[in-house]
C-alpha cells in the first residue's frame, strides 16, 4: 500500500515486491547498506541514504555497515586510516537526516569471527572465480594486476547479510551482481537471502558513468555554496539531452524529491522566470527552450538550500 510506494519510489528495482510485502508485516524488520569509508560523502551516496530514511519511516530498523575491511581489500589504504574515515562518514550520514536510532557497525568488529569466516569458506567452494570477479566489475578500483582480494570481497559482502540479520539490502545498481550472488547462494547455505533494492547511479559532473570520490567528479554533501556553484558551472550538461545529464539527474532526485515544481530564475530578456513540473522541465529542455546555463544556476541554488542543514550539522557536530 502506502509503504510499498514510499519504498519503491525512485528505485530501479525491488527484488522481489512480494517478499518486501511479507517483510513489512514482520515485527522489527532490518534494512542494511554498506559503504566503503570514503574521504568525501557526495550526492551519489546521498541517493541511497535518502532511501534508507524512507525505509526508516516505513518501520525498518536501519543498520549501516562501515565496511572498513572491504575498503582495505579494495586498496583504499591502511585499516587504521580507513577507520578514521569511517567515523567521519558516520557523522555525514547522520547529517543527511538518519535518525539517532540508526545502528552503525564497523565491519572489522565482526568479520574475523569464526562463524563469519566459516561461511566465507563455504561460499568460496560454491562460487566460481569468473562469477566472483564479474560481480566486482563496477566496484573494484581499476588496476592492471588483479588481486585475490577482489574475489574475497563479494563473498564477505554476502556473509554480511547473514551476520547483520538483514531482511533487506539496499545498494546502487553497481551492487546488483553481488546481491544476485547472495540470492542464489545463501539458500544453498540454508540461509534466507534478503530483499534487494537498487537505486540509480548519478553520473559524474564530468559526464562519466558514476559519481565517485576517486574521480573528483562529485558534489560533496558538505561543499560550500561557492564550491557548489563552481562545480555546477563546470558540470557536463549537454543541451537538449536529458539522459546521462548529471544536472537533470540532480534536479530529479534532489529537487523533485521535495517539490512538485522547480522555479527557474532567468533574466527577463531570456524569457523570465519559470515554474515547471518534472515533465514540463524535461519537455522544455529537450526542445531547447531552456538553456543549460539557466538550468545549472537554478539547480545550484536549490542544492545550496537543500544541503544547508547538512553543512550546519557538520560544522556543529564534527570538527577535525
Ligand atoms: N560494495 C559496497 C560496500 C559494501 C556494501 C555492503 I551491502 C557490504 O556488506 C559490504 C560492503 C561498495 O561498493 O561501496
Amino acid at each position: 500500500e502506502k509503504k510499498m510506494e514510499l519504498i519503491s519510489e525512485g528505485t530501479l528495482e525491488v527484488i522481489s515486491p512480494e517478499e518486501l510485502e511479507k517483510k513489512l508485516n514482520k515485527k522489527n524488520p532490518v534494512a542494511y547498506i554498506g559503504y566503503e569509508p570514503s574521504g568525501k560523502i557526495h550526492l551519489g551516496h546521498a541517493i541511497t541514504v535518502m532511501k534508507m530514511i524512507d525505509l526508516q519511516k516505513a518501520g525498518f530498523k536501519i543498520k549501516i555497515l562501515l565496511a572498513d575491511y572491504h575498503a582495505y581489500l579494495n586498496g583504499k589504504g591502511s585499516l587504521e586510516e580507513i577507520k578514521d574515515v569511517a567515523q567521519y562518514n558516520k557523522h555525514c550520514f547522520l547529517a543527511l537526516g538518519l535518525s539517532s536510532e540508526t545502528e552503525f557497525i564497523l565491519g572489522s568488529s565482526f568479520q574475523t569471527k569464526k562463524e563469519y569466516t566459516d561461511q566465507v569458506y563455504q561460499l568460496a567452494i560454491l562460487t566460481t572465480l569468473v562469477r566472483a570477479k564479474r560481480s566486482m566489475a563496477q566496484i573494484s578500483r581499476d588496476s592492471e594486476d588483479h588481486k585475490v582480494a577482489e574475489v574475497i570481497y563479494p563473498l564477505m559482502q554476502v556473509v554480511d547479510m547473514v551476520s547483520l540479520e538483514a531482511d533487506l539490502a539496499l545498494g546502487g545498481m553497481e551492487q546488483r551482481k553481488i546481491h544476485m550472488l547472495a540470492r542464489e547462494n545463501l539458500p544453498r547455505l540454508n540461509q534466507e537471502a534478503p530483499v534487494c533494492i537498487h537505486t540509480p547511479l548519478l553520473h559524474g559532473t564530468d559526464g562519466s558513468d558514476k559519481m565517485s570520490s576517486s574521480k573528483g567528479n562529485f558534489i560533496a554533501i558538505d561543499d560550500s555554496p561557492a564550491e557548489i556553484k563552481k562545480k555546477l558551472k563546470k558540470s557536463y550538461c549537454p543541451a537538449q539531452e536529458v539522459d546521462k545529464n548529471p544536472v537533470m539527474e540532480m534536479a530529479r532526485h534532489f529537487i523533485f524529491r521535495e517539490n512538485e515544481h522547480i522555479i527557474i530564475k532567468r533574466p527577463e530578456k531570456f524569457g523570465g522566470d519559470l515554474q515547471l513540473s518534472y515533465l514540463e522541465l524535461v519537455e522544455m529542455y529537450e526542445k531547447g527552450d531552456l538553456h543549460p546555463l539557466d538550468l545549472k544556476n537554478s539547480v545550484g541554488e536549490y542544492l545550496i538550500d537543500i544541503l544547508a542543514p547538512v553543512r550546519e550539522y557538520m560544522e556543529k557536530n564534527y570538527s577535525d
